[in-house]
């Protein structure tokens, strides 16, 4: 077994993996920047080495500072969070070079799966439902009439390369094909060096729900049921619950059979996350695949009880998933609302010194955070600071229990996104489970409303 394990990342997550390395008996080292001394991986990991001031990009995301600091240090294996470096096929190459497992998929597999038309068509040729949409890359205007024609208006042409909705259009006529498809392109080279797009028909209110995966080094694959992630603002989620009100057990296991029979041809192992589309009737598309363990992972560790960063480490050294994860049972509901230090109208970011810090607790409620009061929020890194994750027996249960939790929840000093999730709570298309990728869009306008209508009666009642 790995005796000591080096955390390429910060925050929540960095302390999410050293609670699993406790819990197995392994030693961890924490990298950290000049603007994380007074973190709190750094006061928990066995050792902790700076790797540079306080940009990702000359700290957690330099390769050599970070390879380094595993030599110096000795460790047998990285575990590299979410985000910055992991999935970065590259750096997974340089740990393997190195003698450091890198504790997620193969290489080769990270590659294939962040070449987006390469992974749609690995998924179609294995049988899982993907969306009407081109065949590979299209070369240019011309060809994406060609396609656009075949698959029927509206359609999406996205960057084989990208992710998170940039070098994306979505083109709804014929007329407005080459212009929206050349700024596509020319975005896709300008962000990720690769102008190659693909294309889909376009789903107008698509549902996103996720499947998570977990692969041994022997070909075995299993799934552990979905999340439904609707609920976000520009390609931020902000909320995320398990199991999805939109999946019946008949899909879930469609669904999980085809994704177990895909992943263990392409070898695919660790921790990994499907994306579907769910379309207006109720059918899945494939869209996208995630070689990491995501930042809503604790929604299925709530209804699974599985530790799935403990689950990745013992993977990675090689263990059986039949000995790792025995069986799976899903049981009750899971919600877990992301607490970004972001203005909760304006959204932008909102760095600087915590004042107040209070966590909820009790039976059901689970809170990630790295941070505490007097603590400080760099203006540098994701505005996530902490995740509140309740449990139930049923989805009331969670609700009512992620209510009084967000009530309980105070934080002063910084804005959060702590009044938009109590708003979101309340609303009734939430409650009823109505959810889709507009969803915010349809409340935050309401929001504003209520707002304006409070202030013009305060005025009324006081002249
Ligand atoms: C789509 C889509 C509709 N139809 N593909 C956005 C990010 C990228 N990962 C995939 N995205 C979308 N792809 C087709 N064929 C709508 C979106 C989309 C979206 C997807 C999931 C969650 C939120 C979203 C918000 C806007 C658009």
């Amino acid at each position: 077994m790995f005796k000591k394990i080096l955390i390429a990342n910060r925050g929540e997550i960095a302390l999410r993996v050293i609670c699993a390395c406790k819990e197995l008996g392994i030693k961890t080292v924490a990298v950290y920047s000049d603007a994380d001394r007074n973190s709190l991986h750094v006061r928990f990991a066995d050792e902790a080495i700076c790797i540079g001031p306080p940009r990702s990009s000359e700290s957690y995301l330099n390769i050599p500072a970070v390879i380094s600091a595993a030599e110096i240090t000795n460790v047998d294996a990285i575990h590299p969070g979410y985000g910055l470096l992991s999935e970065n096929a590259n750096f997974a190459e340089v740990c393997e070079s190195c003698q450091v497992k890198f504790i997620g998929p193969p290489p080769e597999v990270i590659r294939l799966m962040g070449e987006k038309e390469k992974a749609r068509q690995a998924m179609k040729q294995a049988n899982v439902p993907i969306l009407p949409g081109s065949d590979g890359v299209i070369a240019n205007a011309d060809e994406a009439r060609e396609w656009a024609r075949q698959i029927g208006y509206p359609v999406i042409v996205k960057a084989s390369a990208g992710g998170g909705g940039r070098g994306m259009r979505v083109i709804r006529s014929e007329g407005e094909l080459e212009q929206l498809f050349n700024s596509a392109q020319s975005e896709a080279a300008a962000a990720f060096g690769n102008g190659n797009l693909y294309m889909e028909k376009f789903i107008e209110r698509p549902r996103h729900i996720e499947f998570q995966v977990m692969g041994d080094e022997h070909g075995s694959v299993i799934t552990l049921g979905e999340r439904e992630c609707s609920i976000q603002r520009r390609h931020q989620k902000l909320l995320e619950e398990s199991p999805s009100t939109g999946v019946s057990e008949a899909l879930r296991q469609d669904i999980g059979r085809k994704l177990q029979d895909s992943l263990s041809e392409i070898g695919y192992q660790n921790a990994g996350t499907v994306e579907f589309l769910m379309d207006e009737d109720g059918s899945l598309h494939f869209i996208e695949m995630n070689t990491r363990i995501q930042v809503e992972h604790p929604v299925t560790e709530m209804v699974t009880g599985i530790d799935l960063v403990k689950s990745q480490i013992l993977l990675a050294d090689g263990a059986r998933l039949h000995d790792v994860i025995p069986k799976v049972e899903r049981k009750g509901h899971s919600i877990e609302c992301r607490i970004n230090a972001e203005h909760p109208e304006k959204f932008t970011p909102s760095a600087g010194k915590i004042k107040t810090f209070h966590t909820p607790g009790g039976l059901g409620v689970r809170v990630d955070t790295a941070t505490y009061a007097e603590g400080v929020i760099p203006p540098y890194y994701d505005s996530l600071i902490a995740k509140l994750i309740t449990y139930g027996r049923d989805r009331e249960e969670a609700i009512m229990r992620m209510r009084r939790a967000l009530e309980m929840f105070i934080v002063e000093g910084i804005y959060t996104t702590i009044p938009l999730h109590r708003q979101i709570l309340q609303s009734e298309e939430f409650i009823a489970g109505k959810l889709d990728t507009k969803f915010l869009e349809r409340l935050l306008p309401r929001l504003q409303e209520e707002r304006e209508r409070a202030k013009a009666q305060e005025a009324v009642l006081q002249p």
